[in-house]
């Protein structure tokens, strides 16, 4: 009795751990992530503290912080191939790396770093030098600056069939020289650094490729990581958040599956199916059943995003910010609808898949530049600048904690719903108006739609809605308008 007592409550215990890899450690009712693409650290302080802070983000996802390889013209890929676990990239150093986690913290803004876990660099031609100038010879896979050496790496092999699991964990993506994480040296390693980011402050990672690394190495390489740090401001035995990319479309040797119980996993399928709808792919009225009946993950497991810094370059049926008016919608979408763990895209402008970031002519990174709408205006897009973007994150902190209700649809393309008592959304993607009085299940008032205008000392610079002591209100939204959806929540009351 005593024995299966104890070994329930190792089991509840594990189970506990696991589970505890899911949180975000947001502040209060923040609820949604912004991917600052390429930004500089000092950049990403600022903005906690002029903007992410007051408008209600929850945290920063950063581009990889430890030592890459120096490319030629800098694309932005580079990031991806390490050289070292010093924390030197062209976003900045340590210093301002622990500036930024502070200040980020103190204004309620999580940072999760995306770490690269799977490999180092890739074969290079000429000395490979990087951006904290320690060389490496990736070709003989000799890293003097962890240091590691050939037999932290698995045999070099190619990936040609991507349903051969042996092909997947073993071999080379895209020729990037592949850490055997069941070794000690390489899983001490890993948790040093990962822990090193931790005592800066950090609240969790992005584990890039994951799906190339064994799930039971990354079991045992996220159970051996300290504690979030109390002088951080995070409670007592909080674990770090753990987000996963694995790209998992369906009939995959590798599934999301195996990662899931282990911390959050980029749920992929979003992406493209949000996409194919506000495309106009899929009638808007199918989307009553979002989440899970579309085969996505739980919602406390989907890291879910509309684009993300690999599949906006790939074209397809995946929205981004060269679709304005549809990728707006999408992302109201995104963030109205109750599922997933919300990360919103925030990127640079490029032509090609390769484009690097805005850099000066020395090749270094520089800052964004605010025009008088608070848009970037120097190479930097912005997507979270965006008032229909923002304006969402302020809605989706509003309606937190309650449920849809009151979905209505004209049988196609024209769609509403309520959040509880506290918001009401709209959208219009067929070819002709939608003018409709509609159940909002909002108190008795008149409220500043979000998305055509902002609330500014008490007057509302776009729509305004009606609503009856019944909760019914006009709604109007023309084939032709600016943007295709309307937004009303609690705290936009005139
Ligand atoms: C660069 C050069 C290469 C060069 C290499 C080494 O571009 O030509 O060989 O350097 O010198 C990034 C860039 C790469 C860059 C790399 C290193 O994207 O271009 O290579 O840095 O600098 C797979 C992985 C996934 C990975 C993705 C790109 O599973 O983990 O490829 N993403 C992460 C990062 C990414 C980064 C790396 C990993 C490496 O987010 O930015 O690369 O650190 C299928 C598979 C997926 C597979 C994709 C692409 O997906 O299922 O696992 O992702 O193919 O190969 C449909 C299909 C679906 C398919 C999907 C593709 O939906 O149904 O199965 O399309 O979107």
């Amino acid at each position: 009795m005593f024995k299966f007592t104890f070994a329930l409550a190792l089991c509840v215990l594990a189970a506990g751990s696991a589970l505890a890899q899911h949180s975000p450690h947001w502040w209060g009712n923040r609820n949604t992530i912004v991917h600052l693409f390429e930004w500089k650290w000092e950049d990403i302080a600022e903005e906690c503290e002029n903007f992410l802070g007051p408008r209600g983000f929850a945290g920063v996802q950063v581009s990889p912080a430890n030592e890459n390889i120096v490319s030629p013209g800098r694309p932005w890929w580079e990031r991806y191939q390490p050289i070292s676990y010093k924390l030197i990239t062209r976003s900045g150093n340590e210093e301002q790396f622990a500036d930024m986690v502070r200040r980020c913290n103190e204004v309620g803004v999580r940072i999760y770093v995306d770490v690269l876990l799977n490999h180092m660099s890739a074969d290079f031609v000429g000395q490979a030098v990087g951006t904290a100038g320690t060389e490496a010879e990736p070709a003989v896979k000799s890293f003097p600056g962890v240091p590691y050496s050939a037999e932290d790496f698995h045999p070099s092999c190619e990936i040609y069939d991507w349903n051969d699991r042996y092909q997947i964990q073993h071999c080379e993506l895209v020729g990037l020289k592949d850490l055997d994480q069941s070794r000690d040296w390489v899983r001490t390693k890993l948790i040093e650094f990962l822990d090193h980011l931790i005592e800066l402050g950090v609240a969790g990672f992005r584990v890039d490729a994951a799906k190339h690394m064994a799930s039971e190495d990354l079991e045992f390489i996220y159970g051996s990581l300290s504690d979030l740090k109390i002088e951080h401001g995070f409670p007592h035995s909080s674990r770090p958040f753990i987000f996963q990319e694995v790209i998992d479309h369906g009939g995959q040797e590798v599934t999301r599956e195996e990662y899931s119980s282990l911390g959050a996993v980029t749920e992929f399928r979003f992406s493209q199916e949000i996409g194919n709808a506000f495309r106009g792919n899929n009638a808007l009225k199918w989307l009553q059943s979002w989440g899970t009946d579309w085969g996505f993950l739980s919602s406390g497991q989907a890291l879910t995003f509309v684009d993300n810094h690999d599949n906006q370059r790939d074209g397809g049926a995946v929205l981004t910010y060269k679709s304005p008016r549809q990728y707006k919608m999408a992302t109201a979408f995104h963030l109205a609808y109750p599922y997933g763990i919300s990360r919103v895209m925030s990127s640079f402008a490029f032509d090609d898949h390769d484009s690097a970031p805005p850099q000066d002519a020395q090749e270094e990174l520089i800052s964004p530049e605010f025009d008088a709408d608070g848009g970037c205006a120097n190479g930097w897009i912005c997507e979270h600048r965006w008032r229909q973007i923002y304006n969402m994150v302020g809605f989706k902190n509003a309606v937190r904690d309650t449920e849809i209700s009151n979905w209505w649809d004209n049988g196609d393309s024209q769609i509403a719903f309520c959040r509880g008592s506290k918001g009401f959304i709209a959208f219009n993607n067929n070819m002709y108006n939608l003018a409709e009085v509609l159940q909002t299940c909002l108190p008795k008032g008149v409220y500043c739609d979000v998305i055509s205008g902002d609330l500014i000392n008490g007057s509302c610079s776009g729509k305004s809605v009606y609503v009856g002591d019944d909760g019914l209100g006009f709604v109007s939204i023309n084939s032709d308008d600016f943007d295709g959806v309307l937004a009303i929540h609690v705290d936009a009351r005139i």
